[in-house]
C-alpha cells in the first residue's frame, strides 16, 4: 500500500510543472488576443489605423506618468526593445517623445505591420509583426 501512495504522489509531482506551462501557453495567446481586442473597438474583427491609433492614444497617456504630455526616456524603462522603440520615434532627439511624435510613430508602425496594404490590420498581420525591419525602407524610401 505504501508503494501505491508513493506512485500516486509521484504522478502529482510530475504533472505539475506539465500543467504550469500549458496554463502559460494559454495565457500568452490570450493575452495577445486580450490584447487585440482591446484595440479592436467595434470587434469587427480588424483594426483599422483609427483604432489603432486610439489605442496607441491609451498606451501614450499611460506611459506618460507624470503628465507632462510627452514620454521621456525614464518614464518608458522598457528594457532595450523599448529603448529602440524610443528613439526611433524621438525624431527631433530631444530626449522625449510628444504626443505628436507617438502619433507618427503610430502611423509608420501600422503601415509595417499592413502587410498586405487592405489597411487594416487583422489577427495575422498584428502577430506576425512589422514586415521588412532591417532590410532598408522598401518602395516607399525616402519620403521623409
Ligand atoms: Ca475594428
Ligand atoms: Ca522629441
Ligand atoms: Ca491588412
Amino acid at each position: 500500500m505504501k508503494t501505491h501512495i508513493f506512485l500516486v504522489a509521484l504522478g502529482l509531482v510530475a504533472a505539475v510543472p506539465a500543467v504550469s506551462v500549458l496554463a502559460c501557453e494559454g495565457q500568452q495567446g490570450d493575452r495577445k488576443q486580450a490584447r487585440f481586442d482591446r484595440i479592436d473597438a467595434d470587434k469587427d474583427g480588424t483594426i483599422t489605423l483609427a483604432e489603432f491609433i486610439a489605442g496607441g492614444n491609451r498606451m501614450f497617456q499611460h506611459l506618460d506618468a507624470n503628465g507632462d504630455g510627452s514620454i521621456g526616456k525614464d518614464e518608458l524603462g522598457d528594457g532595450e526593445r523599448g529603448g529602440r522603440m524610443f528613439e526611433r520615434m524621438d525624431t527631433d532627439r530631444d530626449g522625449t517623445v510628444t504626443s505628436a511624435e507617438f502619433e507618427a510613430g503610430q502611423n509608420k508602425l501600422f503601415a509595417m505591420l499592413d502587410q498586405n496594404g487592405d489597411g487594416s490590420l487583422n489577427q495575422g498581420e498584428m502577430q506576425s509583426g512589422p514586415k521588412g525591419q532591417g532590410k532598408g525602407e522598401g518602395p516607399q524610401g525616402g519620403a521623409n
